[in-house]
């Protein structure tokens, strides 16, 4: 890696190269724009970095906002890494993790990236954020926004997020659009406020989400070594682009040695990234459909950068059924204590599905990221009606327990 060159924006599509701080979110040529990290300040080193607190800032060498930025966080990052024995041996895996990001302040994976942002937004003096978001994007876009005393705006399909996220976003008192047509169409909103100067889009099309997202892979690989396996649920493909930016830095710049394969899972509703890996031809979804609402994404802004990441890895890609995606999330509950949300749940079935198909193998080190809390999604939890047992008075309740624990 060059260590003296000045970071810099720059465009996967034709590669015209952008100032870092220009406020830009594409191209001119309409390209995404990446940011090219080309110069380190320090002598980064795993020692560094473990002086540290554990979270995103650990890796702040790393993550090249200005120095003079007043960075906003809420402590994102820094998500226990959890074995999962019993899980792992229904599954007759030896070695499995679950990252569990329901962990972060609003209770999934955005935190990291919008500590970032928005902290970006502040430094580059814009009074409004905006986002098309399934429910978490803008969740967190509106806890950081209001910490940085921005205004946030979300635009989210009409009855197409999850309670909890919903309650999120009125809790924060942001405006709330919802629009007709889905994720897809909220995305259209975002794509024409992309060069109004007035308010600043905050999905992961903006080059810094990534910068805070790619830290995922840091921690990981901080805390257990390169593992095989990656493996997490794609929707718009920002958290996948992102993972591998991120473990590509490590490894440019000598922190690591190799890179592990990475396993995107999609639901079987929703699942474009995944027919495009297999048939080789790329075709946007209009009609998508899934309990992971998360992930009900048919034109994912990121799919070619997923498809290189998948090809660059060595990795694979596959559906889930929605049946697979509940039994996976109660599986987990269930047997490692762990609640995460649906489309969270979409990484453990697939799993599951390549252990079957021997794409994973017994003995290989996986490690499954659970991107979003279960407390995001409450309809589906109540839709699990298990031992509900309604009793008149505290006497009743006595002989009921009574009569259970009898039973075994
Ligand atoms: C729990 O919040 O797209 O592939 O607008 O909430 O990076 O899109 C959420 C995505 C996985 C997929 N798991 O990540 C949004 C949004 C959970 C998510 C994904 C999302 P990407």
């Amino acid at each position: 890696m060059v260590l003296d060159a000045p970071n810099l924006l720059i465009c996967e599509k034709c590669g015209r190269e952008y100032e870092l701080l220009s406020r830009r979110i594409f191209c001119d040529c309409g390209g995404l724009l990446r940011v090219e990290l080309r110069s380190v300040d320090a002598e980064v080193s795993w020692e560094l970095f473990r002086s540290r607190k554990f979270y995103v800032w650990r890796y702040r060498e790393l993550i090249p906002v200005p120095k003079d930025a007043e960075v906003v966080t809420l402590y994102e990052g820094g998500t226990p890494l959890i074995r999962a024995s019993n899980l792992g041996r229904s599954l007759r895996l030896t070695n499995l993790y679950v990252k569990f990001e329901g962990a972060n302040p609003t209770g999934s994976f955005k935190d990291r990236g919008m500590t970032v942002a928005i902290t970006i937004a502040k430094y580059l003096g814009v009074r409004a954020v905006v986002c098309a978001s399934t429910g978490n994007t803008s969740s967190s876009m509106a806890a950081y926004a209001r910490r940085a005393g921005l205004k946030p705006i979300l635009v989210v399909p009409k009855n197409g997020i999850a309670k909890g996220k919903m309650g999120q976003g009125l809790l924060y008192g942001a405006t709330v659009i919802e629009v007709e047509g889905g994720f897809d169409t909220a995305m259209k909103v975002i794509m024409e406020l992309a060069n109004d100067l007035k308010v600043y889009p905050l999905n992961s099309v903006n080059p810094w989400r990534i910068e805070g997202q790619k830290t995922v892979g840091y921690e990981i690989v901080d805390e257990l070594g390169v593992p095989d396996w990656v493996v997490l649920p794609v929707g718009n493909a920002g958290n996948i682009t992102s993972l591998w930016k991120g473990l590509k830095e490590l490894r440019a710049l000598g922190l690591i040695k190799r890179l592990p394969k990475v396993l995107a899972v999609q639901a079987e509703g929703a699942s474009p990234i995944v027919k495009a890996f297999h048939n080789g031809k790329y075709v946007p979804e209009t009609k998508v459909e899934t309990i992971a609402s998360a992930i009900r994404i048919g034109n994912p802004v990121h799919w070619e950068r997923a498809l290189r990441v998948l090809n660059e890895s060595r990795g694979y890609a596959l559906s889930v059924s929605d049946l697979e995606i509940l039994n996976a999330q109660k599986d987990l509950a269930r047997l490692e204590g762990l609640g995460v949300e649906p489309a969270s749940a979409a990484s453990i079935a697939g799993v599951r599905k390549a252990v079957d198909l021997g794409i994973i193998r017994g003995d290989e080190v996986v490690v499954a990221i659970a991107t979003g809390h279960a407390l995001k999604d409450p309809d589906v939890m109540l839709s699990y009606e298990v031992d509900r047992v309604v009793v008149a008075d505290a006497e009743a309740a006595v002989k009921t327990i009574e009569k259970l624990v009898m039973s075994g």
